[in-house]
């Protein structure tokens, strides 16, 4: 039996909208099982014994004959997905260099660029804590400085790491394509709205919702 494959998802959040546009770009069937985050879903105490004791979404359910197993981690799922296809270069150099954009992502650009939207448009500033109102202005400098590397590094290339689109790619587009809901100005970065157009138009392309 082939592996079959299941995203514990919310839909609303980009890191699982990685895993869901690698699959389709791979062409392969993925099911979908959804939560709220909004209201701890992924909190209660069936999710942390048996999805992810980390209480969060995405989780890549991979199922065989054998077992089924439960990744969470949008990059690491979105490789295991996307191992020994065109998505992650064969040239030792260039996958570390696919790995470097991949870990960029979740330490300089998702921690600012996505939280910001999640607590803008979704949390909503009213509702903000005290103390998330007094992080908005580091994370408005830290995610414009992230937005600031990719425009300078795609000013000579079609895709972060050079004319082939790899994990990298999907990794940033997912945040970066709708980083005006975190209240960030994609114009004040001209190399990237060409590079979000060149994602759309890959065969297979899926949008966010
Ligand atoms: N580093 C993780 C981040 C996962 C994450 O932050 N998930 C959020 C949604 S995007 C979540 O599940 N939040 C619900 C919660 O923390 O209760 C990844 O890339 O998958």
């Amino acid at each position: 039996m082939a592996e079959q494959f299941t995203l514990h998802e919310d839909p609303r959040s980009g890191n699982c909208y990685k895993i869901k546009l690698t699959a389709a770009l791979l062409g392969l069937p993925l099911a979908t099982r959804q939560y709220d985050i909004m209201k701890g879903e992924t909190r209660t105490p069936e999710f942390l014994a048996n999805i992810n004791a980390n209480g969060r979404i995405p989780v890549l359910e991979i199922r065989d004959r054998e077992s089924a197993r439960f990744l969470p981690e949008s990059n690491a799922a979105c490789w295991y997905l996307a191992s020994d296809s065109d998505l992650i270069p064969q040239d030792r150099y260039a996958q570390a260099d696919m790995l470097r954009w991949m870990f960029f992502e979740q330490y300089n650009h998702e921690p600012n660029v996505a939280t910001l939207r999640f607590w803008l448009t979704f949390v909503g500033k009213a509702n903000l804590s005290e103390q998330q109102n007094a992080q908005i202005m580091a994370k408005r400098i830290a995610g414009c400085d992230a937005l600031s590397v990719m425009n300078v590094e795609l000013e000579d290339r079609r895709f972060l790491c050079g004319d082939k689109v790899t994990l990298a790619d999907i990794a940033l587009f997912a945040y970066t394509h709708v980083a005006d809901e975190g209240g960030f100005h994609l114009s004040d970065y001209p190399n990237i709205a060409p590079w979000i157009e060149r994602i759309c138009s890959l065969p297979r392309f899926v949008p966010m919702q």
